[in-house]
């Protein structure tokens, strides 16, 4: 479901503020009855570009940093040196202060007026080159879960940094997937070399969610969705952030495991997002 498009202050800055309550209720609603919801107009444009250098920045750390090596997910292109599509996981703890950013605060509220407490539990960045190969498949994201208990609290937001169509790798949900029983998925060797998980649901009842930069969509973690390749002209770029409860503990574990990688003290330290 789409929510409408809300209206836009004479001012610039977001209008999150005054649609706040109305906001989260319409998409509580659609969350609890489809499993997803894409909201418009949350960011404004330089909040969207604040998060885009932050991204840009920590791929480009990743790639530097053989101790982050593992943190990057790279398919391939045809040319050599290239790629197709790259992701990074945990690109927050490559660039921190994506944490401070407008994007992430306000999504941080919204997760908590949307699901009560929570934190930030996992974060990626998806980058789809322009005219790409990789789709990403069905899958529900509860299936990567080592842990298979419910998390009840958990919900994802995906935040496109530029316009996205449906040829351009928007996300695609299954309406009411959520409510029905887990899928099977089957393990496949994707072309980064990782191990994927793909389901095969029919996908008739599919809705694609289209959006303007500053827009995103919300889906819970059973919520069967997937994203075509990208066939548009420009790259496209996703950042995608989970909240759940003990979010930031269950991070903190990882860290503490070693699993995380950790920032040399004093170097690649983050600039702070500059005021919109
Ligand atoms: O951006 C994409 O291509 C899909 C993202 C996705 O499926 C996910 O984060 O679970």
């Amino acid at each position: 479901m789409i929510l409408p498009r809300l209206r836009r202050r004479s001012s610039p800055a977001p209008i999150y503020d005054a649609v706040d309550d109305w906001l989260s209720q319409t998409a509580a609603e659609a969350l609890r009855r489809d499993g997803f919801v894409a909201v418009e107009r949350l960011f404004s444009a330089t909040e969207v570009q604040a998060v885009q250098t932050l991204l840009d920045r920590a791929f480009e750390r990743a790639m530097r940093m053989p101790a982050a090596n593992a943190l990057l997910v790279c398919y391939p292109a045809d040319a050599p040196g290239g790629w197709d599509q790259i992701e990074l996981n945990y690109a927050a703890t490559l660039a921190p202060a994506l944490l401070q950013t407008a994007v992430f605060r306000r999504c941080t509220t919204l997760a908590r007026r949307l699901a009560g407490p929570g934190s930030h539990a996992f974060d990626h960045a998806i980058y789809k080159a322009a005219h790409n190969r990789t789709e990403t498949p069905w899958h529900q994201d509860a299936a990567f879960r080592r842990w298979q208990l419910p998390r009840p609290h958990q919900l994802h937001f995906w935040i496109p940094l530029q316009d996205v169509a449906r040829d351009g790798g928007c996300m695609e949900f299954l309406p009411g997937s959520h409510r029905r029983p887990a899928l099977r998925h089957e393990t496949v060797l994707r072309a980064s070399g990782r191990i994927g998980l793909v389901a095969a649901p029919d996908p008739a009842a599919r809705v694609a969610c289209p959006l303007s930069a500053g827009g995103l969509t919300i889906h819970t973690p059973a919520t069967l969705h997937c994203a075509r390749a990208n066939a548009s002209d420009v790259p496209r770029r996703a950042w995608v952030l989970q909240f759940g409860l003990f979010g930031e503990t269950r991070l903190a574990a990882k860290r503490l495991a070693g699993s995380l990688v950790k920032l040399p003290v004093g170097r690649l330290r983050s600039r702070p997002e500059r005021p919109a």
